[in-house]
């Protein structure tokens, strides 16, 4: 087996993979434990490996050019091949690769960054976000999060509220904190979780959740009013935090409708408790805002966000700190026993700058929000129409397709089938990376996408949703 190609330069090693699959593919499933995979599968299977990327496109080893519909794992905003952020990168690390946060040192990007993203962050009925705590990762952040607010409410001497509510189906990471935080069975079901004083409510998916009848609007009340039921049946001087993505993403692009989040909001206003907005996928110009709670009248007290603020180029993530806490923890509460090593890493904040200065200078949230984002509804809505399709939303630069087996009676698929994963195969076979989540299909573009680029992903998702239904005639389970 040839390993030299692992230690080659770039170039080579891109010339080389491309002959070298199989020997790579054998070196992964020897040495590589992969998250969320089962590696009996890989094994037969073998890795698909990719080599390079640019704009909204990543080639495979065998030189297979793939539209990549799902920006990485939600989190190449500013798409392949910036070099603006590996300049960034590379004057960072010969300038000062890393020093520490913890013992009263900082560091210029940090600083530069947190000053960034507070003039970021809208100001919404009130209340500003003056601060922040960087971590390396969405899960850390979430992490924070826990921490932060138990120690909120222990300054504030309500030791007792302790409880942290969220949502079935939620994710939040795949720490210990963020698994519990998260509403995956699958994820409780390994290794004893959710961890104490975490609870769930359900989730506001109209489509599984809605009463016969009823209009999204009454839906969206009654599923906020689950939030005061649990509250209430806790006890309000129990609970400390409602946390909640405003779209629920890796869930499969669970869009509330409008009457939600005002609805949740008064909730939590009233009881007094906090609001926590994970915006990992929802923020940096997902949604056509910086932060996605403008867009849907939140008012969080803290925020978390990694991923698109670096466009994934390297490792971010972190909390934005509302005033209501900031007051208490950092002008009143002594030393807060927590930091990770990298909290403000010199050059993961150097990154997050170009990333933001490009997405600035390039209009890319504008652009979502008023012109590609509305388009790429509109093209969505088309696919409506399809045979396979029971409903189709999207919002910003999210957006998801239900396959169903009759569109009439909206009746779904076994779920043995794994219709979903037989169209994501489809997907890649045509040059098309498309999450599929149970049997909803799921997308979360390179926010640079054009309009002409947005035509050319919606014909290859056309031409997947018919292969696919080629497929299930083939196996007989289509009429
Ligand atoms: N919160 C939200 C809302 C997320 O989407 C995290 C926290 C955790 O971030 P880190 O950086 O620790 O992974 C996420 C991450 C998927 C998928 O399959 C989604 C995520 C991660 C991995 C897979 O859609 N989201």
């Amino acid at each position: 087996m040839n390993t030299s190609i692992l230690i080659a330069p770039p170039a080579l090693v891109r010339r080389a993979e491309q002959q070298d699959t199989q020997a790579i593919q054998a070196l992964d499933s020897a040495h590589f434990i992969h998250p969320f995979t089962d590696h009996g599968d890989l094994a037969t299977r073998g890795s698909r490996v990719i080599t390079h990327a640019d704009n909204i496109y990543v080639w495979d080893s065998e030189d297979h050019k793939i539209l990549d519909a799902m920006s990485g794992l939600w989190c190449v905003n500013a798409g392949y091949g910036r070099k603006e952020l590996a300049d960034a990168a590379y004057q960072q690390m010969m300038t000062l690769p890393f020093y520490n946060t913890f013992f009263q040192t900082t560091n210029v990007p940090a600083v530069q960054l947190a000053t960034k993203l507070a003039a970021l962050a809208p100001k919404v009925g009130g209340r500003r976000f003056e601060h922040v705590f960087f971590s390396s990762s969405g899960s850390e952040s979430n992490d924070t999060n826990v921490r932060m607010v138990r120690r909120y409410w222990d300054l504030l001497g309500q030791p007792q509220r302790k409880v942290i509510i969220s949502r079935n189906n939620a994710y939040h990471g795949s720490t210990m904190a963020g698994a519990s935080l998260g509403g995956m069975s699958g994820m409780h079901a390994q290794g004893d979780l959710p961890i104490p004083n975490i609870t769930h409510i359900e989730q506001p998916y109209f489509f599984e959740n809605a009463l016969p009848g009823e209009s999204e609007a009454d839906f969206g009340l009654r599923a906020a009013r689950w939030l005061d039921e649990k509250i209430l049946s806790i006890g309000a001087d129990k609970v400390a935090a409602f946390i909640a993505e405003p779209v629920q993403g890796a869930g499969g692009v669970i869009i509330p409708p409008s009457t939600y989040w005002p609805e949740i909001q008064r909730i939590v206003d009233k009881h007094g408790i906090l609001l926590i907005s994970d915006e990992v996928i929802c923020a940096f110009g997902r949604l056509g805002h910086w932060f996605a709670y403008e867009k849907f009248g939140m008012r969080p007290d803290l925020v978390t966000f990694a991923k698109g603020v670096t466009s994934g180029y390297i490792p971010l993530g972190g909390v934005m700190v509302g005033d209501r806490v900031a007051q208490v923890l950092v002008d009143k509460g002594g030393e807060f026993n927590h930091g990770y090593t990298y909290s403000g890493h010199p050059v993961a904040c150097a990154v997050a700058l170009a990333n933001i200065e490009l997405m600035e200078r390039e209009n890319l949230v504008v652009q979502v929000r008023d012109d590609t984002g509305p388009y790429l509804a509109e093209r969505f809505e088309e696919l409506r129409h399809h045979p396979l399709v029971g409903t189709a939303e999207a919002c910003g630069f999210v957006a998801g397709l239900l396959l169903v087996k009759n569109k009439a009676t909206r009746e779904l698929f076994d779920p043995d089938l794994g219709v979903g994963m037989m169209c994501r195969a489809h997907c890649f076979r045509n040059g098309l990376i498309m999450r599929a989540v149970g049997d909803r299909m799921i997308i979360a573009p390179p926010l640079v996408m054009t309009r002409a680029q947005i035509d050319e992903m919606v014909a290859l998702i056309r031409r997947c949703l018919d292969a696919t239904v080629d497929e299930l005639r083939a196996v007989g389970q289509l009429g």
